[in-house]
């Protein structure tokens, strides 16, 4: 039987073709390379070894559900990041530069495996230490002779627009690690690529989930991926024909590793803390349940049978009857788990962060949005796959964005004024659904449009949302094609050896 698609290790081309195609886009991408090449050496004195490159992503629906343990469901974007690479045998250093260096300049860092990052003084560079941390990590736990360390030197080039919440970071972290095992003459499968850059990646400070990871390196061209966790497994999605994903930026940038204690870990924690809640409400002793309870899919069997006894299978069910709308404040949660909040999270350092600044926590809103957008993952799967016509099937793909959307919104907090608006300009002009995609709090929004008007909606976005800021200045006119585009599912990680 031949090897199932994540159990492949990266592949490895001589050419461009097998990821950009042909035409143009091959074209922009030998640019690109030969460009990024001829800087390398111009800035280290000689070629690069090897080539990486990892894809961006857009999420079609499951947000913030993958550090809870659900199935999200995104496809891998053409945007990418690429990076060349060579050992540097006679310097103890990583020398990581990028092909912008006005705004990007150069960072140094020791070529040493365990050094700590240092967080509180954010830098680019972090997230390829990520990578170098998380490929020695890897090679130890797999009995790999990594030797002593070597310097390297390093070219960067990123395409993926930064804080949209298309995943630059992963996009990032990905190509790194993947180059660092290319220079070290090592390849692995990509499930246990997606394993371990998903758990370096949290070396930058966010208790991030799996999902840009997985999509990153699983994806293939064409296919949006259901993608699985524990263990991490990626699933074909061939959407409908006549529909289009128009990906529109709000133009607020979303900066994850310098707001995570308000926003991203903050829901992090609020989940954490529902979950354990809701396993106490439901019969276990608190102490059990703060060492056993991670996720709100640890608990979702107790709420599944609960609701079964009011006539449902609905874990929401459960969520409305056994916790408060009214934000809890910490007193309230400590009388519940009969502990402090610091130790009943492990006194993890992100953790303690959140606890710092947090006032109250939403349990009731982000347990029923995360429980609700779970279930929506699967309704958008099993509507892929079901026998109503294209027509149809796009049309109840679309009312999913937008219940998504809500969810997001409303239960969970994480959009802001500016995607509020491009979402709905994109539904008042005849989009079929439309919601914000990656993280939120600014970022891209997803329009599912038909494909026959997409140049009209691309135009009239252009008018309704994108012109007025043209002349605020925010961007530039002949920028515009960065932020406003149609997608298809693009390929995964590669590696290049030219
Ligand atoms: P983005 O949009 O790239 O910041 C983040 C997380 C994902 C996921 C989404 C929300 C990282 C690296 N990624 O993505 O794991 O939780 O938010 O669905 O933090
Ligand atoms: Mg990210």
């Amino acid at each position: 039987m031949a090897a199932k698609h994540e159990e492949l290790p990266i592949p490895i081309y001589s050419t461009l073709d097998p990821v950009y195609g042909e035409g143009s886009q091959l074209e922009e991408a030998q640019l690109r390379f030969d460009m990024l090449k001829s800087k390398f050496t111009q800035v280290f004195g000689r070629s690069p070894d090897v080539f990486a490159r990892s894809p961006g992503r857009m999420n079609l629906i499951g947000e913030h559900i993958d550090y809870e343990g659900y199935s999200v469901l995104p496809m891998a974007i053409r945007q990418d990041t690429i990076i060349a690479i060579a050992k540097n045998e006679s310097e103890k250093l990583l020398r990581i530069a990028n092909v912008n260096d006005a705004k990007y300049t150069m960072c140094t860092y020791p070529a040493d495996p365990v050094q700590e990052i240092d967080l509180k003084n954010h830098k680019w560079g972090h997230y390829f230490i990520c990578g170098y941390k998380g490929y020695h990590e890897y090679a130890k736990s797999k009995g790999v002779d990594v030797g002593e360390p070597v310097g390297l030197d390093i070219m960067v080039d990123g395409t993926v627009p930064t804080g949209s919440g298309l995943s630059s970071s992963a996009a990032f972290v990905c190509s790194s690690t993947i180059a660092i095992m290319a220079t070290f003459g090592e390849n692995f499968p990509k499930k246990e690529i997606a394993q371990l850059t998903c758990e370096c990646e949290r070396h930058i400070g966010t208790q991030s989930g799996g999902m840009d990871q997985a999509i990153s390196i699983m994806a293939k061209p064409g296919f949006a991926e259901l993608i699985d966790f524990n263990p991490i497994r990626a699933t074909d999605v061939q959407l409908p024909a006549g529909g289009t994903f128009v990906i529109a930026h709000s133009l607020a940038e979303s900066q994850k590793a310098v707001t995570a204690a308000t926003n991203y870990n903050n829901r992090v924690v609020e989940c954490r803390l529902a979950a354990i809640v809701l396993g106490i409400k439901l019969g276990m002793k608190p102490q059990e349940a703060i060492s056993k309870v991670k996720t709100l899919s640890d608990v979702e069997g107790l709420c599944v049978s609960f609701a079964s006894s009011r006539g449902s299978s609905d874990p929401v069910i459960a969520v409305k009857e056994l916790l408060h709308e009214e934000p809890y404040t910490t007193e309230d949660i400590e009388k519940i788990t009969e502990e402090e909040l610091p130790s009943v999270l492990g006194h993890s350092p992100s953790s303690l962060d959140v606890l710092k600044v947090a006032k109250h926590f939403k349990l009731y809103q982000r347990a029923s949005h995360v429980y609700s957008e779970a279930k929506r993952v699967y309704a958008f799967k099993d509507t892929v796959s079901s026998n109503l016509s294209d027509e149809a099937k796009l049309k109840k793909l679309g009312d999913l964005m937008n219940e998504s959307h809500y969810s997001c919104s409303v239960l969970y907090e994480c959009s802001c004024p500016e995607l509020e608006e491009l979402v709905k300009i994109c539904r008042d002009n005849n989009a079929l659904g439309a919601r914000l995609t990656g993280a939120g709090w600014g970022g891209c929004a997803v329009a599912l449009v038909k494909e026959g008007i997409v140049p009209q909606f691309i135009l009239n976005l252009k008018e309704g949302f994108y012109q007025s800021r043209i002349e605020r200045g925010l961007i530039s006119k002949n920028d515009l094609g960065l932020y406003l585009f149609a997608s298809k599912p693009s390929s995964g990680a590669a590696i290049f050896k030219f």
